[in-house]
């Protein structure tokens, strides 16, 4: 059985610190990594070590297999966790990792290939008794193969990548006119983005929900199901906000998708933290999607309602141990959502943004959880993926989680790099998220008008903005005490403009 003392954190930012945190809690030391703009970033000063592995672009760092391979090594890490993003779900990085004599964070090698094969894994599943969304199990040579498929299937179609995944290389085909062109187009994009251009064809869903099953396998042959993540909430493929459980699924379907999650994870072998997606039907169909084979953004949400730790069951089963999971915890209890707050501008249509994070308050409370990456100071750059932090919060009931999730949002003061922030709270006020009233064309749908209605940052509580800039001024003048005094000098405006308006209240 291998005794992990000292593991890799192949990862950054929030995901990394996470990580990190789990390790500390498991009696296991953390080696960071760090590129050449992340030398002072928050999860280096977490880690026990910290080792430096090259430039910004990931390709060069995050990305270089070789390199970190070598570093686990030359620290006396016994293992790697890659976290969620960059190498998490490449097979060779599994391979190279176990075949260093390291173990390997993750799922063996063989199930993230098994699943990354869209066909194969669909050809698995049901041989399984996964149901899976109607559709081919092989990929179809051309146009002309594909016609009678899709025929057979009834329009519309969907074509998709069998390399896919995040909707590239995905083409909705309405009738059969549109087919050929579809075709052709669906192909050279999985060609460009995945290197393979073979395709396959399912049929399309209308207004499904997105909803995932987390699923635990331990090497004793023990594979659980901590219940559903409803995720209809995404913008082009990127999820913003998760909940658990999921106002759809109800302990009956709950219990069948648990076990067709289960029989998913059992037929590749899984081991460790993975998920398995769903596409649930307005008449309540559900359908298996695709696999995570990794940790995911989203996890918080489980952990809260299951009261389980996933990183550190993670940790467990690579080091050979069981799951500690417990039957009571197979219950969910209470609510919980996360909101994703990233660097993106929702008022320059989600264009991802660059700053200094130049004042932070983070919000806190009972119920409340920060998973953050960056601190006052941090710079936010193209780079990496925008993903600032999440906030998670919890209640008994979904009404109080939405309460609290709008107290939390409203604490919260990032200046510095615009972000989702407003918007979040924008959709926490909307009647029909509130009504729990989704699927996964609803920020298509209603996002624009959420938009429109939600309050730019700079028009919402001027007062906690001042106080903001001051307390960043002030550390600015700590800080430099050679420049310029920058608060103590004559009464800056804004402080006359703060104490008016702090004296009307
Ligand atoms: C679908 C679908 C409807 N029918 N497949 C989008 C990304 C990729 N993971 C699969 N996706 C979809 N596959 C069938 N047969 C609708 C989507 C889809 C979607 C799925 C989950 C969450 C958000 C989505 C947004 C648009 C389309």
């Amino acid at each position: 059985m291998p005794t992990l003392k000292r593991i890799l954190v192949a990862n950054r930012g929030e995901i990394a610190l996470r990580i990190i945190r789990a390790c500390h809690e498991e009696g296991i030391e953390a080696v960071a990594v760090y590129s050449d703009v992340d030398q002072l970033a928050p999860h280096v000063r977490a880690a026990d070590l910290a080792v430096p592995i090259g430039p910004a672009p990931a390709a060069e760092s995050y990305l270089n297999i070789t390199k970190l391979v070598g570093v686990a090594l030359d620290t006396g890490c016994q293992g790697v966790h890659p976290g969620y993003g960059f190498l998490a779900e490449r097979a060779p990085f599994a391979d190279a990792v176990t075949a260093a004599g390291l173990v390997f964070v993750g799922p063996p090698a063989a199930a993230i290939r098994a699943m990354g094969d869209k066909t194969e894994a669909r050809r698995r599943l049901q041989a399984a008794g996964v149901p899976i969304v109607p559709g081919t199990t092989r990929a179809v040579a051309d146009h002309a193969q594909a016609r009678p498929e899709a025929t057979r299937l009834g329009y519309p179609v969907l074509l998709k990548a069998t390399a896919g995944g995040g909707g590239k290389g995905m083409r909705l085909v309405q009738e059969e006119g549109e087919l050929e062109a579809a075709f052709v187009a669906a192909r050279s994009e999985a060609e460009k983005a995945f290197g393979a251009g073979e395709v396959y064809l399912e049929k399309y869903l209308e207004r499904p929900r997105h909803v995932e099953i987390q699923v635990l396998a331990d090497s004793y042959g023990r594979v659980v199901a901590l219940g559903e993540r409803e995720c209809s909430i995404q913008r082009r493929h990127q999820k913003l906000i998760e909940e658990a459980p999921s106002l759809a699924v109800t302990p009956a379907l709950r219990r069948r998708m648990s076990e067709a999650a289960t029989a998913a994870a059992g037929a590749v072998g899984y081991l460790g933290a993975g998920t398995i997606e769903f596409l649930l039907t307005p008449t309540g169909e559900f359908y298996f999607l695709e696999m995570n084979t990794r940790l995911q953004v989203e996890h918080p949400v489980t952990e809260l309602v299951y009261g389980v730790d996933i990183v550190r069951e993670q940790l467990r089963v690579a080091a050979g141990q069981p799951l500690r999971v417990h039957a009571g915890a197979l219950q969910p209890r209470g609510h919980a959502i996360e909101c994703r707050i990233t660097a993106e501008d929702p008022f320059n249509d989600f264009l991802p943004a660059t700053g200094t994070v130049r004042y932070l308050r983070v919000p806190g409370g009972p119920g409340v959880r920060w998973d953050g990456g960056v601190e006052p100071g941090s710079e936010i750059t193209l780079y990496y993926d925008p993903l600032i932090a999440k906030l998670i919060v919890w209640g008994e009931t979904r009404t109080i989680a939405l309460e609290r999730m709008r107290r939390a949002l409203r604490e919260l003061i990032l200046v510095g790099v615009p972000t989702s922030q407003v918007f979040h709270l924008r959709v926490m006020e909307d009647a029909a998220f509130q009504r729990g009233d989704v699927d996964t064309t609803y920020l298509e749908r209603v996002g624009p008008r959420l938009l429109e209605e939600a309050v730019r940052p700079e028009r919402r509580g001027p007062l906690a903005v001042v106080a903001a800039l001051l307390a960043d001024a002030r550390r600015a003048a700590a800080r430099a005490p050679a420049a310029a005094p920058v608060v103590a000098a004559a009464p800056s405006p804004w402080l006359v403009a703060a104490r008016r308006e702090g004296l009307r209240r």
